[in-house]
């Protein structure tokens, strides 16, 4: 469960270059538990190097009756944060602290709770410096006198400390990936979701899946950043294959935090299909900024999967249609992005509409499925020849034919070598029949007797 935060209230201020960040930042503010009781803007195209705002407008902060905080969409620097708190009696929190205060809530592993502690301490590091240096520069000087004693032992604890973090993040990162390296020689395909906080991915992950268990579901709020870890879970209708759920994104994340989570979009970059997750509610421009974002944090990190864009929430009667979509995204990307894009495939994660045609589209990405037949004999290696073909096949009958077992199925075209040697192995041969039915157009018959090649 995400605990519900206390209510802490607060002035959201800005000037009028940080615009565009306002309505994001709203929505981070009140997700961390923030309540704006009032908006200060302040026309101004460039920041005050030390105040942000004029100092003006910090004065009228400081009147602002009943509030304890200041917001800011603006990443401000240490030096900034420190005058406007101390002008102002406010605590000053600009966008990347509220996001931190955000993971630092939600963190429910201990893996998630090293990345955000890692991310935590990166931050604050130069912005307690500056407090340490502004609040000691009149004391005296010498040992316990404050001044840059306080600031070098500060340093020194907490880079001891994220030098041991990074040191266990690096382990936990080399597990995922001998797990990730296991199922690759097992066969398996891995299906990731990702996309922007809030889309409905987690949603989406539990429509995915094979095993319907509620207990076992990934948890779905309204909240942004509810998701902050991964799980890796079967996914239904598509045999060995793994899905993903994963952290969203957010615009202009600093590299120092990628960083933290690095192991995390890891599980997306190495997947062979992306699901990218788009919320269709947002206004037109925000919509084609955040998949612009998104396409390029999985460009950053050399996604090497197809990325099927998943229009989600169609269940909504205001979500505009899949053409009036099409001509969005097409005239707002950058063509190098828009090329990122494997297929467009349009869901109701929380209806479950159309997730058997999204499941048809991956596997479409895995390649076409070749029908296949194969008869083998009652032996102790037949019937190993049998169990490996169904761990991989789609849709395998067994039967027993006189002294055989007959085995029929839909298998991925790379196992059809290592399917065919097996059943010779043992004795079998393997009979193919043409594509039967609508649904199996796409299905590729093997077109001549394999026995004994
Ligand atoms: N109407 C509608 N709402 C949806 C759909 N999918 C998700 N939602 C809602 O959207 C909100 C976010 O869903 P989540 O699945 O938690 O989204 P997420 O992308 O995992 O979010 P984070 O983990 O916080 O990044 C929840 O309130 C869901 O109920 C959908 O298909 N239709
Ligand atoms: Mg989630």
């Amino acid at each position: 469960m995400v605990p519900i935060p206390e209510v802490k209230k607060a002035v959201l201020a800005w000037i009028s270059r940080d615009d565009e960040l306002v309505p994001e930042m709203r929505e981070l503010c009140s997700s961390a538990g923030y309540r704006i009781v009032e908006e200060v803007r302040q026309v101004k195209d460039r920041p005050d190097p030390k105040f942000y705002f004029g100092s003006g407008k910090v004065s009228e902060l400081s009147e602002i009756e009943d509030v304890e905080y200041m917001l800011t969409p603006a990443d401000l620097t240490p030096p900034q944060a420190y005058s406007i708190s101390k002008a102002s009696g406010l605590v000053v929190l600009d966008r990347i602290r509220v996001i931190l205060e955000l993971f630092k809530e939600r963190a429910s592993t201990p893996e998630s709770r090293l990345q955000v502690e890692l991310a935590d301490l990166h931050h604050q590091m130069p912005i307690i410096k500056e407090y340490i240096h502004q609040g000691t520069l009149t004391e005296r000087p010498g040992f316990l006198g404050g001044g840059e004693y306080m600031v070098d032992y500060y340093y020194e604890m907490a880079r001891k400390r994220m030098a041991r973090i990074r040191k266990e993040l690096a382990l936990t990162r080399k597990a995922r990936g001998q797990k990730r390296a296991l199922r690759k020689r097992r066969g398996a395909r891995t299906v990731s979701i990702a996309g922007y906080t809030n889309a409905g991915k987690s949603t989406l992950f539990n429509a995915l899946l094979a095993d319907d268990d509620p207990l076992r579901s990934a948890e779905v709020s309204p909240m942004v950043f509810t998701t902050l870890g991964t799980t890796t879970r079967k996914m239904s209708g598509i045999r060995n294959c793994m899905v993903t759920d994963t952290v969203g994104f957010i615009r202009d994340l600093p590299p120092w935090l990628v960083e933290g989570f690095m192991s995390t979009l890891e599980e997306v970059f190495l997947s062979d299909v992306v699901l990218l997750v788009v919320d269709p509610l947002d206004p037109d421009d925000m919509l084609v900024r955040k998949l612009a974002d998104s396409l390029k944090v999985l460009r950053n990190g050399s996604t090497q999967g197809k990325v099927v864009l998943v229009l989600n929430k169609a269940d909504l009667p205001c979500v505009r249609s899949e053409e009036e979509f099409l001509t969005l995204v097409k005239n707002g990307l950058d063509p190098a992005l828009l090329a990122m894009i494997s297929d467009i495939v349009r869901v109701s994660a929380k209806d479950r509409t159309n997730i058997d045609g999204l499941i048809h589209a991956i596997r479409q990405l895995f390649g076409p499925l070749v029908r296949f037949k194969a008869v083998v004999p009652q032996t102790e290696i037949g019937f190993e020849a049998v169990k490996y073909i169904r761990e991989l096949s789609e849709e395998s009958e067994e039967g027993f034919v006189e002294a055989d077992i007959e085995v029929s199925g839909l298998l991925e075209e790379r196992w059809v070598v290592p399917v065919t040697r097996r059943i010779i192995e043992a004795g079998g041969r393997v009979v193919i029949g043409p594509p039967s039915t609508e649904d199996e157009k796409g299905l590729i018959p093997i077109s001549h007797d394999m026995k004994g090649t």
